[in-house]
């Protein structure tokens, strides 16, 4: 996806690190949530006002090889810059071990995304407090599925 040189790393120091670790290590290292021992996932996007490539932790919530993902920012007010990314183009590659393979992703919203965002809390439970924390903001966390790309 695009130009390795043209990769922008995120404005937050420690999830850049993550991003750097995660790759230099092909999935070994850098592969959960600070000490939490929950397994992450990495997305590729691009930007769809720079142009730049932006690489994207997000927790792992995978079933029958479809990953969840969730612009939940840890529940601020605004979505992430990434869920933009998403809306204009919805080719990305996500990463869950050593290589990354292309996805496309879909908003999902109804009883797919209730049975999604049920299977997001289990694997994360601080998803939910992140709904409660936005939802103060009258945001809804979207919710987007990624399957593979044929
Ligand atoms: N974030 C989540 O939303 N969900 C998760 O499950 C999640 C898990 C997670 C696990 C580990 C980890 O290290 C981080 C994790 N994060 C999770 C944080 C996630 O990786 C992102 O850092 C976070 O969601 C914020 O995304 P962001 O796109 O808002 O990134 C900010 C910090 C940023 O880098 N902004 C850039 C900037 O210059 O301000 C711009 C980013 C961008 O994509 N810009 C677009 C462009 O064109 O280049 C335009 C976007 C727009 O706003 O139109």
């Amino acid at each position: 996806m695009g130009n390795e040189d043209d990769y922008a790393p995120s404005t937050w120091d420690w999830v850049a690190d993550q991003v750097a670790e995660y790759e230099a290590s092909g999935g070994e290292r850098a592969n959960t949530l600070r000490d939490t021992g929950l397994p992450i996932i990495l997305m590729t996007t691009v930007g769809h006002k720079t142009g730049k490539i932006r690489k994207v932790p997000l927790m792992r919530v995978e079933h029958a090889g479809e990953y969840l993902i969730v612009a939940s920012k840890g529940g601020r007010p605004e979505h992430p810059g990434w869920y933009h990314n998403l809306m204009a183009d919805s080719h990305v590659t996500i990463q869950d071990g050593a290589e990354p393979l292309d996805y496309t992703v879909r908003l999902i919203s109804g009883d797919e995304r209730s049975t999604w965002w049920e299977r997001g809390v289990i694997a994360f439970p601080t998803y939910a407090e992140y709904a409660v924390s936005a939802g103060e903001a009258g945001r809804e966390i979207p919710v987007f599925l990624a399957s593979r790309t044929s």
